[in-house]
């Protein structure tokens, strides 16, 4: 897929506020992936294409769930933990992108795990760090990238700021969630 075909099937699915957001995290995506050496077509294209199924019928996703035999423990969550397999799996399925960097990037975004390849937790922080985010400590996290040019201690330091957060509101925590934790708790120097 090219960069101006995924952009228009965002703008056309989307509200603009949600497609603009997706701008900024290709954006993002692209400055790291000069930073870390990743492939920026792929990161550009991963990072528009993020939060295609952000609003998608719940019914629908989790008919997707099942026909395309995904962790069945998607079924317990909703919106906020299956948009991202969703459109993974539609982008691979309907518009034959067919690159597994990509589909695991737009997969994981929300929660992570444990062993991400390059271009997945690049999205995974573009998603917490572009421009317009303000939350607690998303300057410091920014330094990290852009200073101090750790990407597995900006993956800890952003699962471990969700998980405090999800935990004070008494959100469950999905299982891929704890396990980025672990795993990049272990990693980071
Ligand atoms: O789609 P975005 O708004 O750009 O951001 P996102 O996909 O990273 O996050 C969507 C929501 O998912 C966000 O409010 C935090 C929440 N979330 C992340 N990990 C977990 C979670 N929610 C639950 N219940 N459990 C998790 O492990
Ligand atoms: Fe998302
Ligand atoms: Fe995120
Ligand atoms: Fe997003």
């Amino acid at each position: 897929m090219k960069r101006k075909d995924a952009k228009e099937i965002v703008k056309e699915k989307l509200p603009e506020r949600r497609y603009k957001h997706s701008k900024r995290v290709a954006k993002t995506a692209l400055q790291m992936a000069e930073i870390f050496n990743a492939d920026e077509e792929k990161c550009y294209l991963a990072g528009i294409l993020h939060d295609y199924s952000k609003y998608d019928e719940l019914g629908e996703m989790y008919q997707v769930v099942t026909k395309y035999k995904l962790n069945p423990r998607l079924l317990g969550f909703k919106s906020e933990i299956l948009h991202g397999p969703v459109a993974a799996v539609k982008m691979r399925e309907q518009y034959g992108v067919d690159d597994e960097e990509i589909f695991q990037a737009i997969k994981n975004h929300t929660t992570g795990r444990a062993h991400m390849v390059l271009v997945e937790k690049i999205i995974f922080v573009a998603d917490y760090i572009e421009p317009k985010r303000t939350q607690p400590g998303v300057e410091k996290i920014r330094k990290i990238v852009f200073e101090q040019k750790n990407l597995d201690l900006a993956v800890y330091e952003i699962t471990k700021a969700n998980l405090e957060h999800l935990i004070s509101k008494n959100r469950s925590i999905y299982q891929n969630t704890v396990e980025c934790y672990n795993y990049y708790n272990m990693v980071k120097e």
